[in-house]
């Protein structure tokens, strides 16, 4: 037997069926090329049938495993009185992946929940290491009430009854306590009214009532800017020694959504002209670049020589000016924010920079003329906030803005990636040549990045943020989830946990995970518009005597000075 040549080994060149595959053969015979095409699109669509199939028997088997487990995922109708009502059940078009992580991240829920129900119940706060409660804001059952929409939207029904119990009958704001007008605005007023607007249990907006009274002299300055602080049972307001009788921009900005829901549902305009006074004030020493210092005196309302920053005591500010004109429907009536968000907008522009060698995009906080190359974890709200901001420009401009947006979230997804827990720090510099390094090494289970990782998948259907999300997901459940909650890190580096469960963790984390994982008919951001700590409000229109044209004047060319 004489040996094979080299090339008659291979397959292509047998005399058996493999023949038909070499081009030669077509050469030959070139009326059996359609036959190979047909044959090669149906085996195509065989294997694509198949999978199609495959993915549709594991989403029957999961709901079945869901049905079992009692944990069912819940979705939204609308009910006769117009409410919405919780329904078990999954949308038909889903995809078994996003099920089983949603469930992980209800499953995450039930252990902070239960957690809290066992060792702070009523408590502003659990300290999970040490199995106790703290009243951190007052004693306002902080974590309660701003854990009350996420338990709806979740579907924890026997939860939220018995959270709706407390609330009922044990919530009671009379505390000789010296309380944020801020945190208690977002935290309390705005959990009661979002826990309103998806129950419609008067309760809520009772209980939003009386907490709103408590906090309304502090608007009652010379400016109309508020304190920062107020007594809930005597009504006496001041500002902390540490901001030196200064307002904090955030904290003086960051009402509007509350007090504007909260007089529409009650219809009395006295909260909302209170919170559109201090915007108005605002509004007159709005410089050209849209950027204000985070310190204003409430006495005479002008700017103090401060930093300029997306991030602490500055941020929120922003977010409420595009999300005012979201609520109010996008109309005339509140085109002013927008006009004022835009502003701010090319300012920001102004602010970033990219780093070396890698070029992540950050915003630089201003101190004067100079522009610091520091940025905090809480700025990474902004791009979640210009994706949503972006449907407002026309074509192009809307383009340039989700791309901003998505450079930014990348940056602020490697603040995570870049420790090595894989949770963020609370701030990060940009050295030249070093991209960035963590400065203040803490965690607290902030929601900010999680927060724009659910705008741009709902806003660009890019799944790459669903997998960013789940990421973040497991590195907190790796580093934070101990026996009784979820705790904090002191150092990112190391992993040492604190032993704090932050309410918003509840709140906020929770939710928009929750929401990155669920489709886009739960909680759609056409219909509802998330205050700053992550609770939903039904976006209600304003009708155009809601707004008072004399408040708003033409903006004057001016800068504010910062030191
Ligand atoms: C929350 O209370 C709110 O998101 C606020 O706007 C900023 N800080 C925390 C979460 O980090």
């Amino acid at each position: 037997m004489g040996k094979k040549s080299s090339s008659s080994a291979l397959p292509w060149r047998s005399t058996g069926g493999c023949r038909y595959l070499h081009p030669s053969d077509y050469r030959k015979s070139p009326k059996r090329l359609p036959f190979l095409i047909f044959t090669f699109i149906f085996f195509n669509y065989f294997l694509w049938d198949l999978h199609a199939l495959s993915d549709a028997h594991q989403v029957e088997e999961l709901k079945c495993k869901l049905k079992g487990s009692g944990l069912q995922t819940n979705i939204f109708v609308i009910g006769n009185s117009n409410r919405i009502e919780m329904k078990e059940g999954i949308l038909d078009d889903e995809d078994p992946v996003s099920i089983e992580r949603r469930q992980k991240v209800k499953d995450a829920m039930l252990h902070a929940w239960n957690s809290y129900e066992k060792y702070a119940w009523g408590k502003d706060e659990l300290q999970p290491q040490t199995k106790n409660g703290v009243d951190s804001f007052g004693g306002l059952g902080a974590t309660l009430v701003d854990s009350l929409d996420t338990l709806f939207i979740m579907g924890l029904q026997e939860q939220f009854q018995r959270a709706r119990e407390w609330v009922a009958n044990s919530l009671d704001f009379n505390k000789d306590y010296d309380a944020s007008v801020f945190e208690t605005t977002i935290r309390v007023l705005g959990g009661l009214l979002s826990a309103f607007d998806l129950s419609g249990d008067d309760i809520f907006l009772q209980k939003a009532k009386d907490i709103a009274d408590r906090l309304l002299p502090a608007w009652n300055t010379a400016s109309g800017i508020p304190y920062n602080r107020i007594n809930l049972a005597h009504g006496d307001a001041h500002n902390p020694n540490w901001s030196g009788g200064n307002s904090t921009l955030a904290e003086s900005g960051t009402e509007q959504l509350e007090f504007i829901v909260l007089s529409q549902r009650i219809k009395d305009p006295k909260y909302q002209q209170k919170v559109e006074t201090a915007i108005k004030k605002i509004h007159k020493i709005f410089p050209s670049d849209g950027l204000l210092p985070i310190y204003i005196n409430p006495h005479n309302g002008t700017a103090s020589p401060s930093t300029i920053t997306f991030g602490a005591m500055g941020d929120s500010f922003y977010e409420y000016l595009l999300k005012a004109w979201i609520q109010g429907n996008k109309t005339e009536a509140v085109k002013h924010y927008r006009d004022m968000w835009e502003m701010s907008m090319r300012g920001l522009q102004g602010l970033i920079r990219k780093s070396t060698p890698s070029s992540f995009a950050y915003i630089c906080e201003k101190r004067g003329n100079h522009l610091a190359d520091k940025m905090d974890e809480l700025a990474c709200f902004a791009p979640g906030m210009l994706a949503l901001g972006s449907n407002g420009y026309g074509p192009g401009e809307a383009e340039k803005f989700i791309a901003l947006a998505e450079e930014l979230a990348w940056t602020c997804y490697n603040f995570y990636q870049s420790t090595p827990t894989k949770l963020a720090g609370e701030n990060y510099r940009f050295p030249t040549g070093k991209d960035m390094t963590v400065s203040t090494r803490w965690n607290i289970l902030r929601p900010e990045t999680i927060e724009s990782l659910f705008y741009l998948w709902r806003l660009t259907g890019n799944k790459t943020y669903r997998e960013w999300g789940w990421n973040i997901f497991q590195a907190f459940e790796r580093n934070s989830r101990v026996e009784t909650g979820y705790v904090g890190l002191e150092d990112v580096n190391t992993g040492l946990k604190d032993n704090m469960m932050q309410s918003f963790f509840l709140a906020e984390t929770l939710k928009y995970l929750y929401l990155l994982f669920s489709p886009p008919s739960v909680i759609p951001l056409d219909e509802w518009v998330f205050n700053t700590e992550g609770h939903p409000l039904k976006i209600v229109t304003r009708s155009p005597d809601e707004r008072d044209e004399h408040l708003f004047e033409v903006i004057p060319e001016k800068s504010v000075a910062v030191v």
